[in-house]
């Protein structure tokens, strides 16, 4: 539990405070993380091999259905204790909360700013020109996937943030320049091996920030922080906004 107390005190103390997330704080809502082994049809597949631009290239329609199966997922799902306490400690403090994840738990949770690096999964957009295709015309226009309005060779792909393709430019200027200005950074639930995300706590560190993570695994990042928590994010955030209220 000192860990924990210690967490609230340095939060309690901080100036500003970026906060990092994985698919680990959505575990808890029930939405398997993102290099769990996949279950039942999908789990003869890497996440990792499905998630980019060759294999919607190779087979679309595999690629759409996997995105499907995710998107049911998550609107199956309810933003977690975690969720709800990280969107309670931005009322308390000045905090950025730059999420890996592309599920909106942290937007329901009451989250606002959320800079969201890899792309939401609730957005559909034209595989070619990368343009916006409104749930209007996807309902009208049924497919798998469906074809582009945008692009006659377009179409329709998640609006995520595929591997090999670059990040949103605006996302990742605002989470570096956040870890620049930042004097705590958090990481919760990620197993930090994806980039440039991964390099935002050392990113912080070296501009002198102190740096704790929360997970109930050891990541490449854990011999470098001040404190590791070794929870899960469903118990320890709840937890440090109580030692926070009793400190
Ligand atoms: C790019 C969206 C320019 C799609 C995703 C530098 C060095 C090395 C490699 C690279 C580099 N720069 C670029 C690369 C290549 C690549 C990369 O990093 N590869 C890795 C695998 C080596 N990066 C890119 O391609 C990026 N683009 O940089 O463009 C470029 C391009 C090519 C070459 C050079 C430069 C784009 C990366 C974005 C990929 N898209 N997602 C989709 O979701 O379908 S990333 C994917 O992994 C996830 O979305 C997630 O965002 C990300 C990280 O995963 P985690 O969130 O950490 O989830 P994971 O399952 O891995 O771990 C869960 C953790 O939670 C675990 O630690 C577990 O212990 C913990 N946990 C479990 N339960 C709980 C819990 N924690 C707390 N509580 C619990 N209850």
């Amino acid at each position: 539990m000192q860990t924990l107390h210690e967490l609230a005190t340095r939060l309690k103390q901080a100036r500003r405070i970026l906060v990092l997330t994985g698919a680990g704080i959505s575990a808890e809502s029930g939405i398997a993380t993102f290099r769990d082994a996949q279950t039942g049809l999908w789990s003869r597949f890497r996440p990792e091999d499905l998630a980019t631009p060759a294999a919607f290239q190779r087979d679309p329609a595999l690629v759409w259905r996997w995105y499907a199966w995710r998107r049911e997922q998550i609107a199956q799902a309810q933003p977690n204790a975690a969720h709800i306490a990280l969107a309670e400690l931005a009322r308390r403090t000045s905090l950025t909360l730059v999420t890996q994840n592309v599920d909106d738990l942290h937007q329901r949770a009451g989250s606002t700013g959320v800079i969201a690096l890899h792309g939401a999964i609730a957005r559909t957009v034209c595989s070619v020109t990368g343009r916006e295709i409104s749930p209007v015309w996807l309902a009208a226009n049924p497919g798998e996937p469906p074809r582009s309005p945008h692009h006659d060779r377009g179409l329709a792909r998640p609006g995520v943030v595929w591997f090999g393709e670059e990040l949103p430019a605006e996302a990742l200027t605002a989470a570096q320049a956040a870890a620049r200005g930042c004097d705590v950074v958090l990481a919760i639930g990620t197993s930090a091996l994806v980039y440039p995300a991964a390099g935002l706590p050392a990113l912080a560190q070296q501009h002198g920030a102190w740096f704790a993570e929360i997970n109930p695994q050891p990541t490449p990042l854990t011999s470098a922080a001040d404190l590791a928590i070794v929870q899960t994010a469903g118990y320890a955030m709840p937890a440090v906004l109580d030692a926070w209220e009793n400190r």
